[in-house]
Order: structure tokens, then C-alpha cells, then sequence
């Protein structure tokens, strides 16, 4: 594919912005690629500036879960920009995101909008901190919750891409307040809750990790965290963001059954707008100034047009069915990929929790970080440019998740699992 306008703008980039990109897990360093730069989108497709078209499963890291421009979507923010952009007040649309929210996870009683997920936990955080009186925090090798001084301990995602020890800049004063432990291990967790439990402000964790590749909680993980922390008063965080609305209407919270204290949201909240939230008990959140005395603010949070795409995108995920066709679609997609590999003798292992999923080049089985960090990364690596030459958008990284939307149809589907039986078969053929 022809790719001139894409490698001309990432040239210009690089001199005007840090690796040329406005966040790193865009950069396709460890894919031995560079990065698209991305014309348009409409439904599923996304479109580079030569105008090649693919087939999209990283939907913006998750939140286009109704594939790009739907007409509902965009129809809110043309009508709310009519109003005006932004007037650093309430408007009745943060009334009505914040009631759908609470109506939708019923652990949220309250909650505040900020406009990032890193921004959510941040503050939920310094909540927990505040309300607890403690400093320790406590969370799991792999998991990413954005990029907050303390949350950059052993983290997923981005960091785990680029194989960043933690990071340059944040202070040993801030981080040794920060404890991370392997996830789906609930014996290091009891263990070192009854050493630390007494100092522990919160437990934060992804109630199904989507930045380490996909792991899903083992059963027994989960209940193990609400069980200690209830025990030891320090406060249970599930980070939402990307499971939020994205595994279930209620988020995986309510497939799982876990009531935690907080929860933080982003992405689709926002319908691909700037956006993120935290919420949850009523006493917790009453510590929230200005009704509490822990601060937090923002100029944008709540802003009109994040809250109408919001709302807009919250009112077609709603709809009764809609989760189900997207369980169908992306079942089908998880086993086309299984037999693509199998086909061509390729060991992957592939979790997949409703519509996002991940394929470690691993035999598996993949419960924890380390065991995700023994996949064959280069072998990924290839795949990934196999199937972006085929028209397949993947995410660059062994270590993100793949989203399906409600705007894949079948033969999207069907001509994904085709792309991945060639480029399997040639990986196959190259390996010998
Ligand atoms: P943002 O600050 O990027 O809106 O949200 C941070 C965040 C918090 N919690 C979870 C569970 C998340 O997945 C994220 C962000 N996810 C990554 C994708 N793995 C964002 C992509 C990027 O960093 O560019």
C-alpha cells in the first residue's frame, strides 16, 4: 500500500512533537512500523491520508463502540454546537450523562466528569486518600490506569510497550507509596494485604485487564479484593474506563457481581470526545469539594459537547439486543482467529471478554503480566504489518486490546478472519 502522505506528515511531526505522536502507544515502535496518519472514519472503516481504507478493531482504544460517526452521535454535537462550545458552567446535559450513569451502575450514587481517564483516577485516588487518611496504594503488574505520577509502577499499556521500567520524573517519595502485585494471584494479595492492609487507601485494579493484551479475572480474583478490602477499611476501585459500558451496560461490575467502592469511567462516556469520570458511594463522594474539603477541578469537565456525544452514544448502547450482537459478532471473530492460527500451527491464546479481546502469540496460558510479557512480541509484530498490508487495522501492540463495534457486520468479521488465515499461512511458511 502505498503510504507517502502518512510518512511526509510523520516526518514533519517528528521535528514539532515528542516521537511524532501525541501519546506513545500511537508511535508503532515495537511493531517496527510507523505510524498512519488517519484521514477519516465512517462506520467501522477507518481511512490514511493515501486514502488506503481498513477495517478498524482499535475504535480509538475503545471508545467507538458504535464505530465511527454514527449519525446519532453526530447529530448531538451538531445541535449542541448551536449553543456554543464550552462555558466553564452547568449545563443540563452533565445532569443528564451523570443521571444515566448512575441509573446504568447502581454502586454509583454520585459521580464527578472530568476529561480524561487518567484525570478520573487520579482523582479517585486522591479521594480515597482523603477519606481514608491513608497514602498506600495498591495495584496490578500490567495494569494501566493512565499516566498519574503513582500509577506508573509496573504498568501496562504504553509503558509496557516501550518497555518503560516505570518513569523517569516521578519522585521514589511518590512511587513507594504505590505497591504492585501480580494479578489473578489472590494469595500475594491476602498475603500482603495483612502485611500493609492497615496503610492502604485504595486497591485499584481493571476488573478485566485490557492493557497487558486481554486477562481476565480467574474466578475467586476479584471477590478476593472486594473480601480484603472490606476488611482492612481501605476502599476498592474498579477502573472502568475501558471495560465501562463496553462489557456490559452496567460495565463488569455487573458481570461479575462485585460491588466496589469507586469506579472510574472514560471513553465511551464520551462517545470519542474528551471525557472521563469517577464515582460511587455517597459518603465517599460527599468528600469531593465543593460540597467535601478534597479538591479537584477542571476547566472542561463536564463539557457540553463531551456530554452530548456522551449521552447520545449511552441512548444506541441502551437499546435491548445490542450487547447480545455484539457478543455474536465478536465470538465469531475470537474463533475465526483461533482456527487461523491453528491452521497454520501458530500458538496463540486468545481471552476475550464480550467485544474486547486479545491474541497472545503464546501457548499459554496468559493469566498474569509475566506470562504476557513471554509472548513471541516480534512474531506480533509481524502479524500486525501482515494484516495492516491485508486492510486490517489492528492496535500496535502485543499488550492493547482489540474492540469490536456494533457497526462490524458479518462479512467485516468474516473478511478479518480471511486476512488473518493468509497472513498466518505466510508467517508459517517464513518461519519454515
Ligand atoms: P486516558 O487518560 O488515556 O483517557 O485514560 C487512561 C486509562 C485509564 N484506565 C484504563 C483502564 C485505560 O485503559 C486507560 C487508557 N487506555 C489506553 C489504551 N490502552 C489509552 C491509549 C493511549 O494511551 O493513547
Amino acid at each position: 500500500m502505498k503510504r507517502t502522505q502518512s510518512q511526509d506528515l510523520f516526518r514533519q511531526a517528528l521535528k514539532q512533537i515528542p516521537g511524532g505522536v501525541n501519546s506513545p502507544v500511537r508511535a508503532c515502535k515495537s511493531v517496527g512500523s510507523e505510524p498512519l496518519f488517519i484521514d477519516r472514519a465512517v462506520g467501522c472503516f477507518i481511512y490514511d491520508a493515501d486514502g488506503n481504507r481498513y477495517i478498524d478493531y482499535v475504535g480509538s482504544w475503545g471508545p467507538m463502540i458504535l464505530g465511527h460517526r454514527h449519525a446519532a452521535v453526530i447529530q448531538a454535537v451538531r445541535e449542541v454546537l448551536e449553543r456554543g462550545t464550552s462555558f466553564g458552567a452547568p449545563t443540563d446535559l452533565e445532569v443528564e450523562l451523570a443521571a444515566r450513569i448512575i441509573e446504568a451502575v447502581p454502586s454509583v450514587e454520585m459521580v464527578r466528569m472530568v476529561n480524561s481517564g487518567t484525570e478520573a483516577v487520579m482523582s479517585a485516588i486522591r479521594l480515597a486518600r482523603g477519606f481514608t487518611g491513608r497514602d498506600g496504594i495498591l495495584k496490578f503488574d500490567g495494569c494501566y490506569h493512565g499516566h498519574a505520577d503513582a500509577l506508573l509502577v509496573e504498568a501496562g499499556s504504553g509503558v509496557a510497550t516501550l518497555g518503560i521500567p516505570g518513569s523517569p520524573g516521578v519522585p521514589q517519595s511518590v512511587a513507594a507509596h504505590t505497591l504492585s502485585l501480580p494479578y489473578n494471584d489472590p494469595q500475594r494479595f491476602r498475603d500482603a494485604m495483612r502485611q500493609h492492609g492497615d496503610t492502604i487507601a485504595c486497591v485499584i485494579v481493571e476488573p478485566v485487564a485490557g492493557n497487558m493484551g486481554l486477562v481476565s479475572p480467574r474466578p475467586g480474583f476479584l471477590e478476593t479484593l472486594r473480601e480484603e478490602t472490606e476488611k482492612a477499611g481501605s476502599l476498592l476501585i474498579f477502573d472502568e474506563v475501558m471495560t465501562g459500558f463496553r462489557v456490559a451496560y452496567g460495565g463488569a461490575q455487573s458481570l461479575y457481581g462485585i460491588t466496589p467502592d469507586l469506579t472510574t469511567f472514560g471513553k465511551i462516556i464520551g462517545g470519542g470526545m474528551p471525557v472521563g469520570a469517577y464515582g460511587g458511594k455517597r459518603d465517599i463522594m460527599e468528600h469531593i469539594a465543593p460540597q467535601g474539603p478534597v479538591y479537584q477541578a477542571g476547566t472542561l469537565s463536564g463539557n457540553p459537547m463531551a456530554m452530548a456525544a456522551g449521552i447520545a452514544t449511552l441512548k444506541e448502547i441502551r437499546h435491548a439486543g445490542f450487547y447480545d450482537a455484539l457478543e455474536e459478532k465478536s465470538k465469531r471473530l475470537a474463533e475465526g482467529l483461533e482456527k487461523a492460527a491453528a491452521g497454520a500451527g501458530i500458538s496463540v491464546t486468545i481471552d476475550r471478554v464480550g467485544s474486547m479481546m486479545g491474541m497472545f502469540f503464546n501457548s499459554g496460558p496468559v493469566t498474569c503480566f509475566s506470562e504476557a510479557k513471554a509472548s513471541d512480541t516480534a512474531l506480533f509484530g509481524r502479524y500486525y504489518n501482515g494484516m495492516l498490508e491485508k486492510g486490517i487495522y489492528l492496535a500496535p501492540s502485543q499488550f492493547e486490546a482489540l474492540f469490536v463495534s456494533s457497526a462490524h457486520n458479518v462479512e467485516h468479521i468474516d473478511e478479518t478472519i480471511r486476512a488473518a488465515e493468509e497472513v498466518m499461512a505466510a508467517l508459517k511458511s517464513e518461519s519454515g
